[in-house]
This record gives structure tokens, sequence and C-alpha cells, in this order.
């Protein structure tokens, strides 16, 4: 039975990929920051009690900006496989964060490579990186594949470009079993709340539900190719799974604007998104709403243009070609957008229903909404 180790086991694809190793028969670790409120809540539902007869999950505690910690738990699991998916991941947060982000998603990544080169493991462990089509940056070419060049645009983006690169080079230079998944935007219920997917389908839901009247974005024109996440950590595993160490791009091939991600989950609650105007003005207007009980205007305004939401330097255009993947790996994506924003409003529309209930019986918590 083989032993994984996932660096980001709390966050949205490590929930998944944990979820996927365990079924697969795999001892799966994983490493968790010390928060001071609890964050794992993606993974509570794969937690074992310690004093259990055979453990298959278990955490650690650690972080990829401490090398000794990195180290010290390398040698202690022994890993066959480490995916390494911890990292600040918000693109927008990087541009106030940049220093913190280049530690720690681009150092990180070197801490693990030399970790596993120092502690004898590189003809035994072998590792996924997860890179990012944020690489691709400014737009050098349509579809983006593995020989697209890279221009990043954030310093979340010049992080992993750093990862990316000593990745390769460690699998060139020591022989090691080292990829790179690059990885366009994936989604799921999972996903965080300030990416903008899961923002506009809590806000649709929300909104259906009158508990919230206004949805505040940034750029509705930028373009992204938009997969599910429980597709893509198949791919992740599948890489690892090889007889040699490539990169890949994985990605559905179908790109679309933020605008129709908006119209597309608010159609789910029965909410026709028409757009007027251009520039910090532009607004959305309900036709009308399904939602039973929570039938709202004709004519009210739902989505406004909020510069906050801008990034100083942006991507605009994301659309992958994964024939690589497809062909060597024989991987292909289950879900289109439509299943995928379905999946997603329905699982937001139980949230906040729960909520509601909560309120309604006088226990609702304290918490603010907060994009
Ligand atoms: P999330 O933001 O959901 O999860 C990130 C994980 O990294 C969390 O477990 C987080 O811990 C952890 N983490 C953050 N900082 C540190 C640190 N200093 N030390 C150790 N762990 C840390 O991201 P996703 O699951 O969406 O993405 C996984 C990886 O894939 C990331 O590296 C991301 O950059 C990359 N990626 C994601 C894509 C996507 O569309 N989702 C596309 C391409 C690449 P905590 O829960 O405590 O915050
Ligand atoms: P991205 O995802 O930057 O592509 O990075 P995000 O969902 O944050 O943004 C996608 C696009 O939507 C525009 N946008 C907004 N974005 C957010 N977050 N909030 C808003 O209010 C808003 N309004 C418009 C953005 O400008 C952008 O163009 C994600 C992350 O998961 C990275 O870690 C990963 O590497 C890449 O996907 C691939």
């Amino acid at each position: 039975m083989k032993t994984a180790l996932i660096t980001g086991v709390t966050g949205q694809d490590g929930a998944y990929l944990a979820e996927l190793l365990l079924e697969k028969g795999y001892y799966v670790h994983g490493i968790k920051r010390r928060s001071s409120s609890l964050n794992t809540d993606r993974i509570n539902h794969l937690y074992q009690d310690p004093h259990e007869k055979e453990i298959r999950f278990k955490l650690h505690y650690g972080d990829l900006s401490d090398a000794m910690n990195i180290t010290r738990i390398i040698q202690d699991v022994q890993p066959d496989e480490i995916y390494n998916l911890g990292a600040m991941s918000h693109v927008k947060v990087s541009f106030d964060t940049p220093e913190y982000t280049a530690n720690v998603d681009g150092l990180g990544t070197l801490r693990i490579l030399e970790a596993v080169r120092l502690l004898g493991l590189t003809e035994k462990t072998k590792i996924y990186q997860a890179s990012t089509s944020e690489l691709y940056g400014l737009v050098q070419e349509t579809p983006q594949s593995e020989t697209t060049p890279f221009y990043p645009r954030s310093p979340y983006g010049v992080a992993k470009l750093y990862a990316y690169w000593i990745t390769v080079n460690y699998r060139e230079a020591y022989s090691m079993f080292a990829c790179n998944g690059i990885l366009f935007n994936h989604e799921s219920p999972l996903r965080g709340e300030t990416f903008v997917s899961r923002k506009i389908t809590r806000a649709a839901s929300r909104i259906a539900l009158k508990q919230q009247d206004v949805l505040y974005l940034g750029n509705l024109d930028a373009q992204r190719d938009w997969g599910h996440a429980k597709d893509y950590v198949e791919a992740m595993w599948l890489m690892l799974q090889q007889d040699q160490p490539d990169d890949y791009v994985i990605a559905t091939g179908v790109t679309t604007r933020v605008r129709d991600f908006v119209k597309m989950a608010f159609n789910e609650v029965g909410i026709i998104i028409t757009f007027s105007g251009e520039g910090e003005t532009e607004v959305g207007i309900i036709e009308s709403c399904s939602q039973p009980g929570y039938q709202l205007e004709i004519g009210n305004v739902v989505v406004k243009v909020d510069s906050e939401y801008f990034r100083p330097t942006e991507v605009d255009l994301l659309v992958g070609d994964a024939s690589k993947c497809k062909q060597k790996l024989h991987w292909k994506p289950k879900y289109n957008l439509k299943a995928l924003i379905a999946e997603m409003m329905a699982s937001d529309l139980v949230l906040f229903k729960k909520e509601a209930y909560l309120k309604l019986g006088g226990f609702a918590s304290r918490r603010k909404n907060s994009n």
C-alpha cells in the first residue's frame, strides 16, 4: 500500500485528493497550519480518532515557510508520493503580500525538493507540483499548451514560475520524479469563498433567498477555462503513476467570461440577468426569481462593479489545450461548466437555507457575509 503526503490538505484540492487517495487504499498524511480557529472543515469527514487501530489519514502541523519542519515530516512519513498543493493561492491577495507569497509558493517548493534530495529519497519519492495557468499571464497564444511561453502577471504567478522551473531543474539535475501539473481554474462546492466562482454562487443563492441585495464584482470581461476540482485531482494522481515524469496542462478547452458565469449561476435560481451599460456602473437586472416564496421585484439591481476587485495587472484570457494529458494519461473531464455551476448552486442554496432556519429558530451566528 502506498503512502502519500499532501501539503495544503485543508484546501479545496487537498480535500478532494485526500478522498481520492483514501479510496485507492493509500495511507494519507496531510500538513495543516496551526490557526486560531479550526481550518479543517473540508476534511473533517476523513478524520480518524488517533486511538483507532488502523490510521490511514493523519495530519501533521507544519508550514511551507519552515524548512526544518518540512524536512522532519518528510523524514517521518517516508512518502512514495508528495503532492505539493500548499500555497497562498489568491492572485489579488498576492499583490498585498508579495514577499510572503514568494516565500511560500516559490521557496516552499524548493524546500520540499531539497528535503527529498537531502534525505536520500530521490529514488523512492515522486513529487507533484501544483503549477498554474497563471504562468501564461499576458496572452502570447491561445489555446495555451505546454509549449506556450510564460509571462506571469502577479506576484503569485511569478512565485509559481520559480516553483515550476525549480521542479524542472531538480528533475533534470538529480533525476527526480517531479511533475508540474499546469492546471487551469477549477472550482467546486468546496472552493474558497473569495474566488470569483464561489463568490458568485454564494451571492446568487443569498440574493434568491433575500439574504443579500447586491453582488459587487471586479472585471466582468476576464475569460477563464473553468473545470471541476474533482476531475483535476484525478489528473494529478495519474501524472505520478507514469513511468516517466513530465509536465502536463489540465484544462477543459472551453473559456467563459466572468459575466456569463454570473448569468449561468443566477439562471439556476430562475433569475435572468441582463447587463446594461459599460464600466463601473454596469448593473444586472432581475426579470424573475423562481425560488418559492422569495419573489424579487423585476428591475432590481443585483450586480455592481467595484474597482476594489480589479487587479493592478490582469490575466485577460485563459483557455487550455489538454491534448497531451488526454493522449498520454487518458484523462477526460466528466463535468462541463453547466454541471459544475449547478452543483455549486445546489450546495450553496442548502447552506444558506440552513442559515435561514437557524435565524428563524433564534440560533443565527454573529458572522457577517464578507467577500
Ligand atoms: P486553496 O487556497 O483552497 O488551498 C491552499 C492550501 O494551502 C490550504 O490548505 C492552505 O492552508 C495551505 N497553505 C497556505 N499557506 C500555507 C503555508 N504557508 N504552509 C502550508 N500550507 C499552506 O487552494 P486550492 O486547493 O484551490 O489549490 C491547490 C493548489 O493548486 C495551490 O497551490 C494553488 O495555487 C494551485 N492551483 C489552483 C488552481 C485552482 O483553480 N484551484 C489552479 C492552478 C493551481 P489553510 O487552509 O490553513 O489556509
Ligand atoms: P484566478 O481566480 O485569479 O483566475 O486564480 P479568481 O476566481 O480569483 O478570479 C478569476 C477572474 O475573475 C475576475 N474577478 C474577480 N475575482 C475575484 N476573486 N473576486 C471578484 O470580485 C472578481 N470580479 C472579477 C478576476 O479579476 C479574474 O480575472 C485562480 C486561483 O485558484 C489560483 O490559485 C490559480 O492558480 C488560478 O485560478 C488558475
